[in-house]
């Protein structure tokens, strides 16, 4: 035992950064300038492959890259232009997680946006977005590994050596069984609910709902004032659930991969003396949360949501489905092999990776930890500050989304699932402020696309927090989230964990 593959990871290095320098502007670190691509030669390739995990065999999805990298990776001032080809076997419904630079009418995971068809292209130019962010299908295909980073590297990033890990809970069963194990059924199959939204907005040719029922009562739309007000306790006696009940980790998975990889063959990153790494975590489980560390190195969060924050040194850095976390280190002077380790709360399972120096002895690690890490809690978020927050402005828009559990696994917001939602409508240019109460047995991060934005209360506490576009609302803990409303159009704000959205816990901003 104790043999690792030695393998130079899809990341890109200090060296390849260097050399990529040398490439005309504009172009990816692939060194395929984005914007000379044709519609026969995609730049961005969803398709399927074989990996094996735990020894067996498994078909997941794969989106390819100009030059076969795994996902983008490019630098400020980068634009994303050319054709996503679909060359799986499922309709696509791709969402840009993170670039609040794309239009709403390049992201098909919106009210309207339909599904891309098997060996179909859309055609996108967009900005990318600086910092770790990803690429991700809005269904439950994203269980199958339909995900990839979207990084670009930042002007000011330094002489760093970029290690992007992406975290991925498997299981060999497909998402439609792990649903039916959870006793939910699809409330918006591809965001495709025959049923109209109340705004009327939707045109679909998809699916129709199953197991939704007339008429919504939701409090969405209705503007709320002064939040500030809101205590702890306000949360609380909405659903049934006392504190103390609350859990995690309702699926049961096979594996957890860090790229692609669990941690008894995990990927090894070549990494200098004395070096300087930022690693890019990005969690792209679908119902899984986990608990970051570097054991042997001193590390510090430098952004969450490929943002930038004030520098915060931890021990260990909460990241829930969905978030990013920039975590640097520097390698000591004496070199050796170190694990980057993610831990599933409430539970002693690990993945990672291992950071070695040249001829490290790379022994053998413990594939799970001794102790169960804790639920993920708002200790690690109420200490996050921005590097830049928002201008101080009073909110023209205030709204509260109440989550709700009901029978059959049905999540809901405002007591609506997806499909019987009423749309929060603001104006384009206002400051909105939403108030996440969760009543509910679980923790619920939430996820709103187009825009950043920035945390400004934890538990009923007003503060400057971080600048994201995914949240950690845990139970009985309100969290408020302030951003401007500069992108017109229609964003859905949901939650990310999969099977949460799946079944009805969505809801959308629209911006007119
Ligand atoms: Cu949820």
């Amino acid at each position: 035992m104790g043999h690792y593959r030695d393998q130079i990871l899809p990341l890109l290095d200090r060296r390849t950064f260097l050399r990529s320098t040398a490439l005309a502007g504009g172009a990816l670190l692939t060194g395929f300038p984005f914007g000379q691509a044709q519609a026969s030669s995609p730049v961005l390739k969803v398709s399927t492959r074989t990996i094996e995990v735990n020894g067996k065999a498994a078909k997941v999805f794969h989106i390819q890259g100009k030059g076969g990298t795994s996902g983008i990776f490019a630098r400020e001032g980068d634009r994303l232009s050319g054709a996503l080809l679909n060359a799986s076997r499922d309709p696509l419904q791709m969402h840009w997680h993170g670039q609040v630079m794309a239009p709403a009418d390049q992201d098909r995971a919106r009210p309207d946006g339909g599904a891309l068809a098997l060996n179909q292209t859309d055609f996108h130019d967009f900005q990318l977005t600086p910092g770790t962010h990803w690429m991700h299908s809005h269904s439950l295909s994203e269980q199958q590994l339909l995900a990839a980073p979207m990084v670009t590297r930042e002007k000011d990033a330094g002489d760093v050596q970029d290690v992007v890990i992406m975290l991925h809970d498997f299981a060999f069963r497909s998402p439609q069984e792990i649903l039916a194990e959870l006793g939910g059924s699809v409330a918006h199959a591809g965001h495709g609910t025959q049923a109209a939204p109340k705004s009327g907005a939707a045109r679909h040719a998809l699916p129709p709902m199953h197991g939704g029922h007339g008429g919504g009562h939701g409090m969405g739309g209705h503007a709320m004032h002064g939040m500030s007000g809101h205590g702890r306790g306000r949360g609380g006696g909405h659903g049934g659930h006392m504190v103390g009940m609350t859990h995690a980790n309702d699926v049961r998975y096979d594996a957890y991969l860090a790229n692609e990889r669990t941690l008894d063959d995990p990927q090894i990153v070549k990494v200098e003396k004395s070096g300087r790494v930022r690693l890019r975590i990005i969690n792209g489980g679908t119902a899984t949360a986990f608990v970051i560390s570097t054991p042997g190195l001193t590390s510090r969060a430098v952004a969450v949501d490929g943002t930038p924050c004030q520098h915060l040194q931890r021990a260990k850095y909460p990241l829930a489905q969905g978030q990013r976390i920039d975590i640097a280190v520097d390698i000591p002077r004496e070199g050796g092999a170190f694990s980057v380790l993610a831990q599933v709360e409430d539970a002693t399972f690990l993945t990672g990776i291992v950071l070695a120096t040249p001829g490290a002895n790379i022994a053998r690690r413990a594939t799970a930890a001794n102790q169960k890490e804790g639920l993920l809690d708002l200790t690690f978020e109420s200490d996050l500050r921005a590097a830049t927050p928002l201008p101080t402005k009073r909110p023209q828009s205030s709204f509260v989304a109440i989550f709700g559990e009901e029978p059959g696994y049905r999540w809901t917001i405002n007591g609506s699932i997806h499909g019987e939602h009423e749309p929060f409508r603001v104006r384009k240019g206002d400051r909105v402020e939403i108030t996440f109460m969760n009543p509910t047995s679980m923790m619920h991060p939430m996820h709103l696309h187009g825009h950043h934005f920035q945390v400004v209360a934890l538990g009923g506490r007003r503060f400057s927090g971080p600048i994201r576009d995914t949240v950690i609302v845990p139970a009985h803990a309100p969290v408020t989230i302030a951003f401007d409303a500069v992108h017109r159009g229609s964003w859905f704000l949901h939650c990310h964990h999969l099977y949460h959205m799946a079944t009805g816990m969505m809801t959308e901003v629209q911006i007119s």
